[in-house]
C-alpha cells in the first residue's frame, strides 16, 4: 500500500521541522518546504535515513506567487497525492505599539502568514477537489484568537488565518475536504522569538522565567488532528502551557 504524503511549509525548524519528524516516525512520506536549502536538506538526509520514508525537499520562499506556483508544478507521479497540507510558515516580525511600527515589518508578516498561506492553499487545493479527498491543517495562534500589546499586525495576520480557516472549511467540506487548524500560545524550540526580535539574543530570551509548551507538543496535537477517522474533523484545537492562562496571563515565577 502507498504511503501517504503530508506537505509541510516552513518545515527547516520550529514546529514544522517537529511535525516532519513526528509525520516520518509513522510512515508518512514528506514534502517538506522552507527557503534554506542547507536546512531543508540536512532534515530530508536525517529524516530519510533514520525513518525509511520518501521525501521530496521544494526550497522557495511562500510569499512568492510564481515560486510557489513553479515549486507546485515541478510535483509529478505519486507526490500529486497530497493527503494533508499543513500551512505552518510563518512568523512575527517586530514587536513594536502601532504608532512606531516597521512597514516592512508588517509587509513581511502579511506576505507570509496570510497571502503565502493561501498561495499554498490555492495551488493545493484543485488537486484536491479533484481527488474528492484531504485535509488541511493551519497552524494558527492564540494572537489570532485575542490581542495583546505590540501584537497588534502579528495579532492581526492570526485573526485573519482563524478566519481563512473557517472559510476554506465551508469551501472545501462538500468536496470531502477537511479543514483545521491548531492555536498555540507560546511554543519554544522554535526561531520564532528570534525572528520577532531581529536576532536580538537577549529581547528573544522570553522563555526563562516560564515553562511554555515547545513545537514537540505542537507537532503531537497536529498529529492527533491528522489521525481521525475520516468521518471525524477536529476544528479548532487552543493550546498553550499550564503556565500560560491567555496572551496577557502568564505565571511568570519560574519554569516547572
Ligand atoms: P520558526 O521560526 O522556528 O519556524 C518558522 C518556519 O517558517 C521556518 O521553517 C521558516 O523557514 C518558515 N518560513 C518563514 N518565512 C517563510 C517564507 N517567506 N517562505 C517559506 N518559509 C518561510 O517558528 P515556529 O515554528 O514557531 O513557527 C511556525 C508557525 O507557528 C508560524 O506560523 C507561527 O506564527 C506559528 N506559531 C508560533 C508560536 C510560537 O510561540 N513559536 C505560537 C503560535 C503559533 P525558512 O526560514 O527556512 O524559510
Ligand atoms: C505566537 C504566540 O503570544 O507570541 O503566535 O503571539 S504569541
Amino acid at each position: 500500500m502507498e504511503k501517504k504524503i503530508v506537505l509541510i511549509t516552513g518545515a527547516t525548524s520550529g514546529i514544522g521541522k517537529a511535525t516532519a519528524k513526528r509525520f516520518a516516525k509513522n510512515g508518512y512520506d514528506l514534502i517538506l518546504t522552507g527557503r534554506r536549502k542547507d536546512k531543508l536538506k540536512e532534515i530530508t538526509n536525517k529524516l530519510a535515513s533514520k525513518y525509511a520514508v520518501d521525501i521530496l525537499p521544494l526550497c522557495f520562499d511562500v510569499r512568492k506567487h510564481d515560486k510557489v506556483k513553479k515549486a507546485l508544478k515541478s510535483i509529478s507521479g505519486k507526490w500529486q497525492n497530497i493527503d494533508i497540507l499543513i500551512n505552518n510558515a510563518g512568523l512575527a516580525k517586530g514587536f513594536d505599539p502601532i504608532h512606531e511600527g516597521n512597514i516592512e515589518d508588517w509587509e513581511i508578516m502579511i506576505d507570509t502568514n496570510l497571502k503565502g498561506l493561501l498561495y499554498m492553499t490555492r495551488e493545493i487545493t484543485p488537486l484536491m477537489v479533484k481527488a474528492q479527498r484531504g485535509h488541511i491543517i493551519n497552524v494558527a495562534s492564540t494572537a489570532g484568537k485575542e490581542v495583546y500589546p505590540n501584537g497588534n499586525v502579528y495579532c492581526a495576520t492570526k485573526h485573519g488565518v482563524d478566519a481563512l480557516t473557517k472559510a476554506m472549511r465551508i469551501d472545501l467540506h462538500r468536496h470531502g475536504i477537511r479543514v483545521g487548524q491548531v492555536a498555540p500560545g507560546h511554543v519554544e524550540s522554535t526561531e520564532f522569538a528570534q525572528v520577532r526580535f531581529h536576532g536580538d539574543k537577549k529581547k528573544a530570551k522570553i522563555y526563562e522565567d516560564f515553562t511554555p509548551t515547545n513545537s514537540k507538543d505542537i507537532a503531537r496535537v497536529i498529529y492527533f488532528i491528522a489521525s481521525q477517522p475520516k468521518h471525524v474533523n477536529i476544528q479548532d484545537i487552543l493550546v498553550m502551557g499550564t503556565q500560560q492562562a491567555s496572551s496577557n496571563f502568564i505565571d511568570r515565577s519560574g519554569r516547572i
